[in-house]
């Protein structure tokens, strides 16, 4: 049996400008583009919160519903500086350790329970060690599965620890939201709902045949997660699933020219990354950020796995081409190559892989929004 930790940073950007100037203790503080440029909410202060701000929401909403909110701008290599502090504690822990982002992992710490400690102590110990050494808040949840363990971290934020007992998970998820289920957008928990499926235990008592109609060939898989029985082991090479360079300009970036040969260097450098990792990728991703902060990505897929700096520059510029706008700038721009040759081959059904191979040879690109 497995224990697994999901750890997630409290307001994270926020709670790290709390930090650095104590005079934003206590106070609701909103990391964002300023409202007249169209800014965009990256996270709130728990203070900020309770008035109904989140994240994602135009700045200008959120001055709205809290006229005493402290704008602050992000730091973002600021932040990646303490994520890094905190995923070296989680490392000291134990080696098997996941980051999912800047400010969430899984840590798999069933060597230690099976040493003699109590998962709950464990959890404390983490939660303490986080705040003694980094001074910030982590909510922790513990389970003998990812899906357990990532709702429960989620549950009793912000300072958040639950810890489900072996055996209790499909009882700790029956009666929650669908939705709070990993692979159950919001789509998908639309249509569950129309079918009066509510909760995740609903859901867990449909028969085998139901999910296999429902969901194809992840119908273990989703059935599994809904009983909290999942399998996922807590994978610690997910650092290298890609490759990847960016960069945040002094100023914002909006010339065709100067953006080329932005993407030309990010371009070159990824190639030579591939190159000594012994890496080749079939997947081109492109990360922007806007003036306004808004951060997205585009992807595409090419038709054959590459280490080589031509088609990796050619396919991010593509991206990028179509994303310019009369006036559209960019604060930060990033290359990255995914989807190497040893992993299994990407998650998409046949025809959807097909689709995007013709879309592409066909010279129009097939974009996603990843974000
Ligand atoms: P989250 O983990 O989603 O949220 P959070 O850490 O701000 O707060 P909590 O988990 O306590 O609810 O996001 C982590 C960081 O990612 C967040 O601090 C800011 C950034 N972020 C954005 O920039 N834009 C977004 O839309 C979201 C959701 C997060």
């Amino acid at each position: 049996m497995r224990h697994i930790i999901h750890a997630d940073l409290d307001a994270f950007y926020a709670a790290v400008e709390q930090l650095d100037n104590p005079q934003l203790v206590g106070k609701p503080v909103l990391v964002g583009g300023r409202p007249e440029n169209r800014g965009v909410v990256a996270t709130a202060s728990y203070e900020a919160r309770v008035f109904g701000v989140h994240s994602a929401m135009p700045m200008k909403t959120a001055v709205y519903r809290c006229p005493k909110g402290i704008i602050v701008s992000p730091r973002f290599n600021r932040y990646k500086e303490k994520s890094g502090e905190v995923m070296n504690l989680f490392r000291e822990l134990t080696g098997l350790v996941e980051p999912l982002s800047m400010d969430e992992a899984y840590l798999d710490i069933t060597a230690a329970v099976e040493a003699g400690q109590r998962p709950l102590a464990v959890a404390l110990d983490l939660k303490a060690r986080v705040f003694a050494v980094t001074g910030l808040v982590v909510s922790v949840g513990v389970g003998t599965c990812k899906t357990v363990a990532k709702i429960g971290s989620d549950l009793d934020k912000p300072d958040g620890l639950v810890v489900v007992q072996p055996g209790d998970e499909a009882e700790f998820l029956a009666p929650l939201a669908v939705n709070k289920l990993w692979g159950i957008g919001p789509k998908t928990a639309e249509r569950l709902n129309k079918d009066g499926i509510e909760t995740i235990g609903e859901l867990a008592d449909q028969p085998l045949a139901w999910f296999a109609k429902m969901f194809g060939k992840r119908a273990t898989n989703v059935r599994d997660k809904a009983m909290g029985l999942d399998d996922d082991a807590v994978h610690i090479h997910s650092a290298t699933k890609s490759i990847s360079s960016e960069s945040t300009f002094a100023n914002d970036l909006g010339g065709e020219e100067e953006l080329r040969d932005v993407v030309e260097r990010k371009a070159v450098g990824v190639a030579h990354q591939l190159e000594k990792a012994n890496l080749k990728g079939r997947t081109v991703k492109l990360k922007l950020r806007l003036a306004d902060f808004t951060t997205f990505a585009r992807q595409v897929t090419l038709p054959y796995h590459t280490d080589a700096e031509e088609p990796i520059k050619e396919a991010a510029w593509a991206l990028l081409e179509a994303e310019l706008e009369p006036g559209r700038t960019f604060r930060l721009i990033g290359v990255g190559v995914a989807n190497f040759e040893d992993e299994s081959e990407d998650e998409l059904p046949t025809e959807e892989k097909e689709r995007q191979l013709s879309l592409f040879t066909d010279g129009s690109l097939p974009v996603e929004v990843t974000d």
